[in-house]
C-alpha cells in the first residue's frame, strides 16, 4: 500500500508519483466502489501494493476544490494563461475564468505570455485593466526568457493549474520552466492564426519535490455553468466597494445612479472590465442555458 499524485491518466493507466518519488503505473477501482468519483489529475490517492492486476488505485482521498474545465484536483493556484497577441486576447474568456474560479474558491492568477511580441504600451494596459482584480499578473516571453524567476517563485510548493486556449503557450512555459519536461509544443494556424490542439491530456509536472505545474489541453470556449446572470457581478471583486447603488438590488447595467456604472466612468475601476462584464451578462441573458 501506498500514496501519492495522479499525474495523467490515459486510456485506463493512471500514473502515479508516489509518496517516495517513484512513478508507478496503476489500473483504477470502479468508479462506484470509489464513492463515485472520477478520478482526476491532482487527486491525493491510496493504491494497492501489486497484485495478479497489477497495482490498484483503492481510494481517492477528499479534495480541497475540484475545477471542472479542465478536470484538475486540489489546485493552490489557477493560472489564467494568455498571449498578449498571436492567438488575439480574449477578455471576456479571460474574465470568465476568473469569475470561475472565485466559484470554485481557488486564487487566481494571470500570465501573459508571449511579450516579445509586444511593446510596453500594450503590457501596461493588461496591468492597468487588470490590477484591481488580481494580485498576481506575470509577463513572461518564453522565446526570450523574461519573467521566469519570478513566476518560478511564486510557484513553489503549489499544484498550479495552467488554463487557456489553444496556442497561448502554456506548454511553452512549462519547457522554460522546466526543460526536461520536453511539453510538445505546435504551431498556430497560418489561416485561422489558431492554436491546434497540442496538448491532448492534462499532465501533472513535479518542478521539485512539492511544486506541480498542470499542463492542459486549450479549449475555445467556456461557459460560467450553474451562475444566474443577476449574479455575475459578485464575481468583479474590484466592483464591490462601489456597489451601493440607488436601487439596492441593482445589476449595474442600465439603472440610473448606478454607482458602478460611474466609476467604470471615472476611470475608477476598468472600464474593459465594466463593459466585458455587459457583453457576457447579455450573453447569459441570451442563452441561459449554455451558462
Ligand atoms: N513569440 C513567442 N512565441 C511563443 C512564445 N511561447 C510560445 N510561443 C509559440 O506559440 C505557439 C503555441 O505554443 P504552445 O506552447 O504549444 O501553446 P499551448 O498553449 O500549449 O497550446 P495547446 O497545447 O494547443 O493548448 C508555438 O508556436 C510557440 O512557439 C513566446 O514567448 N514568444
Ligand atoms: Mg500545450
Ligand atoms: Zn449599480
Amino acid at each position: 500500500m501506498g500514496s501519492g499524485v495522479l499525474i495523467k491518466g490515459v486510456g485506463g493507466n493512471y500514473y502515479i508519483l508516489s509518496d517516495e518519488g517513484e512513478r508507478i503505473t496503476c489500473a483504477m477501482k470502479g468508479s462506484i466502489r470509489l464513492g463515485g468519483l472520477k478520478p482526476t489529475v491532482g487527486d491525493r490517492v491510496i493504491f494497492s501494493d501489486k497484485g495478479q492486476m497489477g497495482r490498484v488505485v483503492t481510494k481517492i482521498l477528499p479534495r480541497k476544490n475540484h475545477i471542472l474545465r479542465p478536470s484538475a484536483a486540489n489546485v493552490s493556484l489557477s493560472m489564467a494563461v494568455f498571449a498578449v497577441k498571436a492567438p488575439e486576447l480574449d477578455y471576456c474568456l479571460l474574465d470568465m475564468l476568473l469569475a470561475d474560479n472565485i466559484i470554485k474558491g481557488v486564487v487566481s492568477a494571470l500570465a501573459v505570455t508571449k511579450c516579445d511580441l509586444a511593446d510596453e504600451g500594450e503590457l501596461e494596459y493588461i496591468r492597468e485593466n487588470y490590477s484591481g482584480a488580481l494580485k498576481d499578473i506575470f509577463f513572461i516571453s518564453s522565446d526570450n526568457r523574461t519573467g521566469l524567476k519570478e513566476l518560478r517563485e511564486a510557484l513553489k510548493g503549489k499544484i498550479t493549474l495552467l488554463r487557456g486556449i489553444s496556442g497561448a503557450g502554456k506548454s511553452s512555459l512549462i519547457n522554460a520552466l522546466c526543460p526536461e519536461a520536453d511539453r510538445q509544443t505546435g504551431e498556430l494556424s497560418e489561416r485561422l492564426k489558431r492554436g491546434k490542439n497540442t496538448t491532448r491530456v492534462s499532465e501533472l509536472i513535479p518542478m521539485d519535490n512539492n511544486s506541480f505545474i498542470l499542463d492542459t489541453p486549450g479549449f475555445s470556449d467556456f461557459h460560467l455553468k450553474g451562475v444566474a446572470s443577476e449574479d455575475l457581478w459578485k464575481y468583479y471583486p474590484e466592483f464591490y466597494e462601489y456597489s451601493h447603488c440607488k436601487y439596492a438590488n441593482c445589476l449595474h447595467i442600465k439603472e440610473p445612479e448606478c454607482a458602478v456604472k460611474e466609476a467604470a466612468e471615472g476611470g475608477k475601476i476598468s472600464y474593459l472590465r465594466y463593459s466585458n462584464y455587459i457583453t457576457i451578462y447579455e450573453k447569459m441573458k441570451k442563452a441561459p442555458k449554455e451558462y
